[in-house]
């Protein structure tokens, strides 16, 4: 065969491999959560305010058997270690029923999961992580995971990447998370 062909061979085997891989593995192309995105402030007094380049938002549902499970409204702004600043995912108003609006103000390109979001609203009393990052609705310490049946849907289909699950920038989602006791 001609250099021609050989590479002509590679680029469609190449192909072959990423379609099988994207078939028979979705996982393998999700990127990886950047949990840094916790600790970001926007204008606190301790942070320099770095400049703020991305500005998107996602809408979280929540609900823990059958109750709606509110979430705050403010929840990441003006908390400890980012006085009079805002966590780089943070809430205004807070929806009574329906899904609540979080801001998403980043100053880089970030893959920001919604776990960070449970790590900063954590911080002030809220919903919590375990230790491995997984849901702590009642911060006991235990994996919800070992407690409750939960059920995550983006845009009404089921998605099964929970905590990791990456809140894009170029769309916004509805999140919703039901837990019903084990
Ligand atoms: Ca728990």
């Amino acid at each position: 065969m001609s250099i021609e062909q050989w590479l002509f061979a590679g680029a469609a085997a190449t192909t072959v491999a990423f379609f099988l891989l994207a078939v028979y593995s979705p996982g393998t192309f999700e990127p990886d959560p950047d949990w840094s995105a916790s600790d970001g402030c926007i204008g606190g007094l301790e942070h320099d305010d770095s400049g703020i380049s991305h500005h998107y938002h996602s809408t979280l549902k929540m609900s823990v058997d059958d109750q709606h499970y509110a979430i705050p409204p403010n929840t990441g702004i003006d908390q400890a270690g980012c006085r009079e600043g805002m966590r780089w995912i943070h809430v205004h108003n807070s929806a009574d029923t329906g899904f609540t609006t979080l801001h998403i103000e980043t100053s880089e390109r970030l893959n920001v999961p919604l776990g960070s979001f449970f790590e900063i609203w954590g911080r002030e009393g809220g919903p919590g992580m375990t230790v491995d990052r997984n849901f702590d609705i009642n911060r006991n310490g235990i994996s919800d995971w070992d407690e409750y049946e939960i059920t995550m849907l983006v845009n009404g289909d089921e998605s099964t990447n929970y905590e990791s699950f990456i809140m894009e920038e170029d769309r916004t989602d509805q999140i919703e998370l039901i837990f019903t006791s084990k």
